[in-house]
């Protein structure tokens, strides 16, 4: 690994700083930009806006106030001010300047008064700051949660109940905190209502054999005890105690019997697989993108005509801005808005147990700092990031982006039978992926651009199962609200609900086509394919359709904000027009259509917390009418929430959408999974992938993939194996063999030698080298490899 790609800038236009990328990873923010660049209105906020904001935040109280900064990010402005900023940036006018501001999020410390703030970084002002409302809280953060779990190790009534498990010597506990939720519930003495901050904590050991094994998969032991903790004041409020039974009975902890671990680290296992070849992604030429920074942390990136901004903030991580194909306009913003995980148990306390990952915790503060030739193969940009700790200081966020290239199988091909011409070309995808552990969990997420002008979001749900202990004599009885996947281990049933929100701009002229209010014309329709009428025993009442087979194509705009379904029946497909761009060959609208997986909506009741705190959970497209500052679709404060400040409730207003008269529509894609846990997901979970594309529909008058190259063997360097290279007996052995039974004749010839066996035609010729005694060497193919 040479950290190479800082390359020369003068050559280049003004104001850009390109950050060529060579054929080898780097990592870390490049050097400092011009100073122009510190003022473009989307680059995520610099280490000294950070500090900026935090101290002119701290100066605004008396000296001497402790203050926890939750959240200091980016401030994006109002769409009507950075919409024409956006054209006028790509027409190379120079826009009129925008205010950079800061959003902070902050607590006293101490109490649990919380406040949020706009900060102006260009005036060096304060323009707001207020205190928050009832059932508004903060996120959770790390250093709260590690003074959490040190506080419970040491609290007298946690302590008293662990003793009564009778546990080995030496036992190390382990500690979860969770969010609480929301429930409504007072306590039976009336001091403890869900409007205090707390959170709820759930107990395990790591296996007593291996007590000194830090990695030890401790949800393998799941404890019955689960203190409910102020974040605040590190007070215990109360010890709950967990029903392990099939029912909600809570008995009193008893002596914890002995039980098998089950561990997912290499080391552990019985032994490792050693027949997996080296498979390496190797692009002697260099990667097809290129790189450049638009301000001290924001990139441009451009591929394959493909060109966008890449962000990355606290909340959502990884966000897109002023996406275009061919410099034709596609989407204003791009991003995960909200996460919901639900549990179905409804005993206490699992009741409560439904996690907003995004808002209770952050994708960007939880993103990993992904490691080279582990997370993504081949050449590799890293983009960093920086956000804030609870003191308001930068905190480096390292490599919380991977973007690399990678081949997608084939794109599109014919084979002329007359000519026996194929023409084919190989489907190539650009990946953005950043992955968040959310203590036991991980969500791999990607946005992937293809050379056909698909662009998908993908999330792929890994990591480990939140467990909770069952009796150990229930083991094969079948568990009411989950899956037994380890003696005494319960995995809850449970469902992920992510929601994408789509912004767009569509358009096939070089600018949005702007409505009066300045934002982008589109409109949200969907089309449907019904059976034509036909009426079996009436045949003269079926002119049209006299046997019954034919069908055609509806289209219902969407004129009024809502959720809406997917309907598999119908083969509903919904799409996001230009209503002003119109296809020269067909005169349909340009326009985008959503591929959205099935999803089974929210099944807690529309009255419980659960429903009501999800807001997007219960459709799998809503659409809104464009306000400022609704970004995130289960409310801006998840935090044991009570719903009515989602996507839910802004639809619900019902607002107009006319494309006409400027009604710009904001669309939000549910997707997501109902997580019946396997005892295959136990220890680790292999991944699961549901994957949102957008595809062009009349946008381009043809393929817009017809231009790329053919797929050719002097390039691709493939190589075809013999079968006796691929080791026993090889395929023309056996087909000899059998032909020599049913023949009753010897056929002769030694099958590794003859033109019959190869397997792939036009091998490179270099098979027996590559594959024979030295096993696992990589083919020193056509370029050989950087
Ligand atoms: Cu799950």
């Amino acid at each position: 690994m040479t950290a190479n790609s800082k390359a020369a800038t003068s050559k280049e236009e003004p104001g850009h700083a390109p950050l060529s990328v060579a054929n080898t990873a780097s990592n870390g923010p490049p050097d400092a930009p011009p100073p122009a660049y510190q003022s473009h209105p989307l680059g995520p906020l610099s280490a000294s806006e950070i500090t900026q904001s935090s101290s002119l935040i701290k100066t605004s109280w008396p000296s001497g106030t402790e203050i926890h900064f939750k959240i200091i990010t980016l401030l994006e402005p109002a769409k009507a001010q950075l919409m024409p900023y956006l054209v006028a940036e790509r027409a190379g006018q120079t826009p009129l300047d925008i205010d950079r501001r800061a959003f902070v999020v902050y607590s006293l410390r101490g109490t649990h008064n919380v406040h949020e703030a706009v900060v102006n970084l260009t005036k060096n002002t304060i323009e707001s700051n207020a205190k928050l409302g009832p059932f508004q809280h903060a996120n959770s953060d790390g250093e709260e949660i590690m003074a959490v779990e040190k506080a419970l190790l040491v609290d007298p009534k946690v302590q008293a109940e662990i003793a009564k498990l009778k546990l080995p010597e030496g036992t190390q506990i382990v500690i979860d905190p969770w969010i609480y939720g929301s429930d409504g519930i007072k306590d039976e003495s009336g001091k403890f209502y869900d409007d205090l901050r707390v959170m709820q904590c759930f107990l395990y050991m790591r296996d007593p054999n291996n007590s000194s094994e830090a990695d030890s998969c401790h949800y393998a032991f799941p404890l019955p005890i689960s203190p409910v903790i102020d974040p605040v004041t590190l007070e215990v409020i109360r010890v709950d105690i967990l029903p392990t039974g099939l029912d909600d009975k809570v008995e009193p902890v008893k002596p914890w019997l002995p039980r098998p671990p089950n561990e997912y680290i290499p080391e552990a296992q019985a032994s490792l697989r050693t027949d997996l070849k080296p498979l390496q992604v190797v692009q002697p030429e260099g990667v097809s993108f290129t790189v450049e920074p638009f301000s001290e942390m924001g990139r441009l990136i451009r591929w394959q005509k493909w060109d966008f901004k890449v962000g990355f903030n606290q909340r959502e991580g990884m966000v897109l801005y002023d996406v275009h194909y061919n410099n034709k306009p596609l989407f204003y913003r791009l991003s995960l808005s909200d996460m919901a995980i639900p549990y179905s148990d409804p005993r206490h306390p699992f009741h409560r147990k439904a996690a907003f990952d995004l808002g209770d915790a952050g994708a960007g503060i939880m993103a990993n700092n992904l490691k080279l030739g582990c997370d993504c193969l081949g050449s590799i940009y890293y983009i960093s990031g920086v956000l804030t700790d609870g003191s308001g200081s930068p905190v480096n966020m390292p490599n919380v982006i991977c973007v690399h290239e990678q081949d997608a199988g084939i794109g599109w091909k014919h084979t002329n039978y007359r000519t026996n011409r194929a023409v084919v070309t190989r489907q190539r995808e650009l990946v953005l992926q950043t992955i968040l552990t959310v203590s036991n969990y991980e969500y791999i997420l990607s946005f992937v651009f293809n050379t056909s002008a698909d662009l998908a979001y993908e999330a792929r749900a890994t990591g480990i199962l939140s467990t909770q202990p069952v009796d150990l004599d229930l083991s094969h009885t079948p568990h009411p609200y989950g899956t037994i996947v380890h003696p005494g281990v319960l995995a809850g049933y449970h469902q992920h609900f992510f929601s994408l929100r789509i912004d767009p701009m569509l358009s096939t002229s070089s600018a949005p086509i702007l409505s009066p209010s300045t934002g982008p014309r589109n409109a949200i329709a969907y089309e449907e394919c019904i059976p034509l009428p036909f009426d079996p025993s009436n045949p003269s009442a079926n002119t049209h359709n006299p046997h019954g087979t034919g069908y055609t194509l509806t289209t219902t705009p969407i004129t009024t904000t809502g959720g809406y379904d997917l309907s598999p029946s119908t083969g509903r497909v919904f799409k996001i027009l230009s209503p002003s761009s119109h296809n020269p060959i067909n005169n349909h609208p340009a326009g985008y259509k959503l591929h959205i997986p099935s999803m089974q909506p929210i099944l807690a009741h529309p009255s419980s917390f659960h429903h009501k705190r999800a807001e997007f959970a219960d459709h799998s497209v809503y659409v809104t009418k464009y306000r400022e500052g609704e970004l995130y679709a289960g409310g801006k404060y998840t935090n044991q929430s009570r719903g009515g400040t989602g996507v839910r409730s802004w639809a619900d207003r019902k607002d107009q959408l006319d494309a006409d008269t400027g009604d710009e529509p904001v669309v939000w894609v549910q997707f997501g999974l109902q997580h019946v846990p396997r005892t295959e997901d136990f220890p680790v979970m292999p991944v699961e992938t549901s994957r949102v594309v957008l595809r062009p529909s009349n946008f381009f008058e043809k393929n817009p993939a017809l231009d790329v190259a053919e797929s050719r063997q002097e390039v691709n360097c493939s190589v075809g194996l013999s079968e006796t290279q691929l080791g026993g007996q090889g395929v023309v052995e056996k087909v000899k063999e059998l032909g020599e039974r049913v023949l009753g004749v010897s056929l002769g010839g030694s099958g590794s030698s003859g033109e019959g066996d190869k397997l792939g035609g036009e091998g490179s010729g270099k098979d027996e080298q590559v594959l024979g005694g030295e096993g696992g060497k990589l083919a020193p193919c056509c370029g050989g490899h950087a």
